[in-house]
C-alpha cells in the first residue's frame, strides 16, 4: 500500500498506527503542506478534499483517517482495533470520533491560516483558539477514561488510543497545557511504549515542531 502523507499531520499519523498495528508494510509518499503541495492538481486527482492521508490500497484511493482505519479492520481483522462488544465498539468510536470530528479539525492548517492571513488574527490569539478546542475535547475524554484501564477503552488498544495519541501530540506541539488530563496523558504513554506507535511517530522530533510551530 501507498500513504500520502505528511510527517507532520496527525490525521496521517493515526492512518501510520494503525497500518503497523496490522502489520501492513506501507510506502509513504510525503505531500509538503506548508507549501501547500496539497493545493496542486496532481494531488487534487488524488484527493478532491486536498487533505492528507490518502491511502492507495492498491485496489483503490481512500480518504478520511477514520473510513482508511475501519477499512484495514475490516481486511485485516487481526491484532484488532475494535472490541467484539457492541456497546464498547460504539465507546471506542466515539472517542474516536470527539478527536476526529470535534478537535482537529478546528485548528487544521486551513482553519488556522484563514484565521492568520484572511481574519488576520495575530499568533498568540490563533495559539490561544487551538489550546481552547484541544482544552474542550480533552476534558470530555478525561470524564469518560477509567483509571483502572490501561487505554482509552479497557486494557487492549483500540482506535480509541489510535486516535488519542497523535492529537496529545498536537497538543504537546502546540502547548497546550495537560495536567488537569492525568489519565488521558497515562493512556498515551502507554500507547507511545507500542512499537507502532513510537514507529509512526516517524522521526517527528520535540524541537523540530516547536521550531516549525506555526506550520
Ligand atoms: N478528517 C480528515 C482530516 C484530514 C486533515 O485535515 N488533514 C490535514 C493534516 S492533519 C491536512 O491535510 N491539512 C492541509 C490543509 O489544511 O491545507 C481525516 O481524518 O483524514
Amino acid at each position: 500500500m501507498k500513504l500520502y502523507d505528511y510527517f507532520r499531520s496527525s490525521a496521517a499519523f493515526r492512518v501510520r498506527i494503525a497500518l503497523n498495528w496490522k502489520g501492513v508494510a506501507f510506502e509513504q509518499l510525503p505531500v509538503d503542506l506548508p507549501r501547500g503541495q496539497q493545493l496542486s492538481a496532481e494531488y487534487r486527482a488524488v484527493n478532491p478534499q486536498q487533505l492528507v492521508p490518502t491511502l492507495d490500497t492498491g485496489a483503490g484511493l481512500l480518504s478520511q483517517s477514520l473510513a482508511i482505519c475501519e477499512y484495514l479492520e475490516e481486511t485485516i481483522p487481526q491484532p484488532p482495533l475494535l472490541p467484539a462488544d457492541p456497546l464498547a465498539r460504539a465507546r471506542v468510536r466515539g472517542l474516536a470520533q470527539l478527536v476526529a470530528c470535534d478537535i482537529h479539525p478546528i485548528a487544521n492548517l486551513r482553519v488556522l491560516n484563514r484565521l492568520r492571513h484572511d481574519l488576520t488574527v495575530d499568533e498568540p490569539r490563533v495559539g490561544e483558539w487551538i489550546r481552547h478546542w484541544i482544552g474542550l475535547g480533552f476534558e470530555a475524554i478525561e470524564a469518560q477514561l477509567d483509571p483502572q484501564s490501561a487505554f482509552a477503552c479497557g486494557d487492549a488498544v483500540t482506535l480509541a488510543d489510535v486516535f488519542l495519541a497523535p492529537q496529545h501530540f498536537n497538543a504537546v506541539r502546540f502547548e497546550a497545557p495537560l495536567d488537569a488530563y492525568p489519565k488521558l496523558c497515562a493512556v498515551v504513554s502507554r500507547c507511545n511504549e507500542l512499537r507502532a506507535f513510537a514507529d509512526a511517530k516517524g522521526g517527528m522530533k520535540v524541537a523540530q515542531i516547536s521550531e516549525n510551530q506555526r506550520n
